[in-house]
């Protein structure tokens, strides 16, 4: 373990959790192998028209694994997988686990500013991407990483692109996956307490962290989550979100779907029309949506009347989802909800789908695991509150990390036993559940996507007209929250417009840009000469009056 760039779990811990079977030491890439010796002619996976058996993407797999380890691509690499919602994100995930390598999980809409970031966190020698989605040239913005990065110590060496590969130098994933075996592979494929992929972190300074995950806790979330959720192999899940996302992925998503022996079915669209035609020609039986989402499901629904008699449940997380939508997705979609609040870090709650009706409407759920450790506290001092008030959430558990990766802020993040500071505030019922009643980090969550404020604003005071800067949430009845950026500026100041160019030619990902901004002479100062957000965010918490320079996000 010497010299590891994370921390897994104290030894102690470890033969607890291996000893009550939630970690049962087995890799992706053999629990894959596992599951297509069971399911064989079962459908895994449906993209469009195309189709995979359990055996077919098995050997896909395999094929793959050949060629990226032909390319040189070995056991312990990082490589960065920014991929719309399509079939090959599931085969190169799987093909990176049966190698021992580590997918970083970028989000789509990532750009410049984040994807190089992640490479430099992560060293990441390869990168893959498709040639172009939702009118975006993922080429170009590979082009701009490799340059960016090629005289690191750790340089990004290959770009792997699905689709038309440019004149770039990039390698063709259709090669990739046609290759020849040549050499046979090395035998020594990773071991279950490897870290197996790295997931992003919201965030709550500068620049997202990366949260290590094993095989082991990894495969458990997954398995626990389909469980929990009653997975079979009639289950048929529609990935809606970006599988990339830990939601889609493994709670239980993509992952507990397949560990079930069911269908995965994926869409690049978010469109509810899309999502209804898949639902019906599939028999989609679970899917999961973040709250923004919600609304245009109804309207949808309402619109087209679709037949969605196959919907078992339907999963909503990501943010707080409100008491009153919570009902009236149940009335008007015909189907149960189940409530997940979760992170990449680790914990899960889920409402169970036998929960009675208030509990599914008003709460976000209870742990997982019986072992997750949760406390409720005073942020000022650790000590638990009284039962029933509301504090920051700590956790720890047998999914739950215990450093990031290459430890960074470790020391503020975590208590010194253990304990994940969520940075949520939440209160817990006496029957476990929780009810999130807000958030002590400095992060704004724009209907399940996360914004750190602070990697926002170091990029708004390198403009040049710009003195002081802070980004608040601001209440948005589309998004839930939106980023509003204050600024006090030397000058004539920035438009909104102004400013999400400016942020735009930074490399920032648009989903982060400003939906307002504010000027003011000069920001008020809490005691300690910190700027005081708290009273910014009184201040600025209604819409403007007079038509502020609003500028759409995307
Ligand atoms: C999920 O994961 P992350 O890592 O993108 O974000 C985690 C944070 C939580 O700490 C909390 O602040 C917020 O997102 N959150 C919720 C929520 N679910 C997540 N806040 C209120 N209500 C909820 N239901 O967002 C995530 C990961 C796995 C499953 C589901 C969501």
């Amino acid at each position: 373990m010497a010299g590891r760039d994370w921390v897994g779990w104290p030894v102690a811990d470890a033969d607890r959790y291996r000893s009550l079977k939630y970690w049962t030491g087995v890799t992706f890439g053999d629990l894959l192998r596992d599951w297509a010796a069971r399911y064989d002619q079962r459908t895994a996976l449906v993209d469009g028209a195309r189709r995979w058996t359990y055996a077919q993407l098995d050997q896909a797999v395999d094929r793959l694994v050949t060629g990226l380890h032909q390319l040189g691509i070995r056991r312990g690499d990082r490589v960065i997988v920014q991929l719309p919602n399509r079939a090959e994100f599931v085969e190169v995930w799987f093909a990176l686990q049966r190698l021992g390598a580590v997918p970083v999980h970028a989000m789509p809409g990532h750009r410049r500013a984040e994807i190089t970031h992640l490479a430099q966190v992560s060293g990441a020698v390869a990168y893959v991407i498709a040639d172009r989605h939702a009118g975006f040239d993922f080429r170009t913005l590979a082009a701009q990483v490799r340059e960016a990065r090629q005289d690191a110590d750790e340089p990004l060496r290959h770009v792997i692109v699905i689709g038309d590969p440019g004149q770039s130098g990039f390698v063709s994933y259709a090669d990739l996956s046609t290759v020849a075996p040549g050499q046979p592979l090395p035998p020594d494929g990773p071991a279950p307490s490897d870290l197996a992929l790295l997931l992003l972190s919201g965030g709550t300074t500068g620049l997202p962290k990366l949260i290590p995950r094993s095989h082991d806790d990894y495969a458990y979330n997954a398995r626990a989550s389909a469980e929990l959720c009653g997975l079979g192999s009639d289950t048929v899940y529609l990935a809606v979100l970006p599988i990339a996302f830990n939601f889609t992925l493994a709670c239980p998503g993509v992952l507990g779907t397949l560990t079930s022996g069911g269908t995965v079915v994926v869409t690049a669209s978010p469109d509810p029309q899309t999502a209804f035609s898949l639902i019906e020609r599939e028999g989609v039986t679970c899917t999961a949506l973040t709250p923004p989402l919600v609304p245009y499901w109804l309207e949808g629904y309402q619109e087209s009347r679709p037949d969605l008699s196959s919907l078992r449940f339907v999963q909503v997380g990501g943010a707080r989802l409100d008491d009153d939508l919570a009902r009236r997705l149940e009335a008007t979609l015909g189907t149960r909800l189940q409530q997940v609040y979760g992170m990449a870090e680790g914990l899960l709650n889920y409402t169970r789908l036998d929960d009675p009706d208030e509990l599914v409407h008003t709460t976000q759920g209870r742990p997982l695991c019986p072992d997750d450790e949760v406390r409720v506290v005073d942020p000022a001092d650790d000590q638990p509150v009284a039962p029933g008030e509301s504090g920051e959430l700590l956790t720890r558990g047998p999914y739950t990390l215990r450093g990031y990766y290459r430890a960074t802020a470790d020391a503020t993040s975590f208590t010194p036993d253990g304990f994940y500071r969520t940075g949520d505030l939440v209160r817990q019922l006496p029957s476990g559940h929780l009810v999130v009643t807000g958030r002590i980090k400095d992060q704004i969550n724009r209907g399940g996507e996360k914004i750190a404020a602070t990697e926002v604003e170091e990029l708004l005071l390198t403009h040049p007209s710009v003195r002081l800067a802070a980004l608040i949430a601001a209440p948005d009845d589309e998004w839930g929250e939106v980023p509003v950026a204050v600024l006090v500026c030397d000058g004539s100041p920035p438009t909104a417009r102004d400013v999400a160019d400016f942020l735009r030619t930074r490399g920032l990902a648009a989903f982060k840009l400003p939906h307002r901004v504010e000027c003011l002479d000069a920001l008020p100062l809490t005691p300690l000469g910190k700027i005081d957000k708290k009273r910014l965010t009184a201040m600025f918490a209604q819409p403007q009056s007079t038509p502020p320079s609003t500028v759409p996000p995307t």
